[in-house]
């Protein structure tokens, strides 16, 4: 097993663990992401969901033994695999924080770009090495780093191969937060607690909205908005929440 599922007080913690080859991804790790992904959307007790990856490394990438070899076709049907499951989880309906331990070079800066928070430990180390392979990013570099740096700092990414750490992701936009190497799991379990604190569908509806309108024009990105604040209205809620701030107690999110 490659993957661990622990979860406690609304919070679920994914460990990736392999150590022989830095958490690299080969099809059983994926196959295993994506089942706890599945796990995750399936439970109703986890609202917010971490992951990190076991020692050095957060994931130091796809599996290099394992790519070598590829066919145009299998290089195909491999990009789909590790699409599929990052679109998956970017979509997945509660938070995800990457809490990036270590090493998180191609696949594994592709994987924290899918997590909807990303916190680096002061050892993180990012960078986009697809290109020193003879090889373009293929689980979503291309497309969600210009997104989040922007165009220049995406391409000089893309095209050094350099390794950048935490401090110069912070910089650029790449991370929320860098803390300290033995704190991070813990800050970022509190924050997830903190989000789960929150209204559930509330959080969920913000997470679409955000995800929604990006791909939209800001006139039916506003729409949307619109629509989905509407929605959460056909919850419980909203008059839990204000009742419970007029009243003076915290509020109780249980199912409408
Ligand atoms: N794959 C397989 N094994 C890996 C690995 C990886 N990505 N990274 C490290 N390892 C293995 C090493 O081979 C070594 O194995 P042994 O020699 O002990 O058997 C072990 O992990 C420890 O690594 P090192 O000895 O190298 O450890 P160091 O501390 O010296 O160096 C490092 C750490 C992270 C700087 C170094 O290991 C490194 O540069 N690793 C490669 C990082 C990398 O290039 N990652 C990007 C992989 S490419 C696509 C779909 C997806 C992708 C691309 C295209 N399409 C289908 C279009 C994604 C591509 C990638 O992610």
């Amino acid at each position: 097993m490659y993957v661990d599922l622990q979860k406690d007080d609304g919070v679920a913690l994914l460990t990736i663990s392999r150590p022989e080859a830095l958490n690299a991804m080969n099809v059983q790790l994926l196959e295993e992401l994506n089942e706890a992904i599945s796990r995750v959307e399936r439970d109703n007790d986890v609202r917010v969901l971490v992951i990190t990856g076991a020692g050095k490394a957060f994931v130091a990438g796809a599996d290099i033994a394992h790519m070598g070899g590829f066919t145009p076709e299998q290089a195909k049907e491999w990009s789909e695999l590790g699409q599929g499951i990052l679109a998956r989880l970017e979509n997945v309906k509660k938070p995800v924080i990457a809490a990036v331990n270590g090493y998180a070079l191609g696949g594994g800066t592709e994987l924290a770009m899918a997590c909807d928070i990303r916190v680096a430990s002061d050892r993180a180390i990012f960078g986009q090495p697809e290109v020193k392979l003879g090889m373009i990013a293929g689980f979503g570099g291309t497309q969600r780093l210009p997104r989040l740096v922007g165009p220049g700092k995406a391409k000089e990414m893309l095209f050094t191969g350099d390794h950048y750490d935490a401090a110069a992701a912070l910089a650029m936009g790449l991370v929320n937060e860098v803390v300290p190497a033995e704190e991070l799991v813990g800050y970022c379990l509190d924050m997830a607690k903190k989000i789960a604190s929150n209204g559930t569908e509330a959080v969920r509806l913000s997470k679409q909205a955000v995800n929604g309108g990006l791909d939209l024009p800001l006139k039916e990105a506003l729409r949307l908005e619109t629509a989905l604040y509407s929605l959460v209205f056909s919850t419980h809620e909203p008059r839990e929440g204000c009742s419970a701030f007029l009243e003076k107690r915290e509020p109780k999110w249980t199912s409408s």
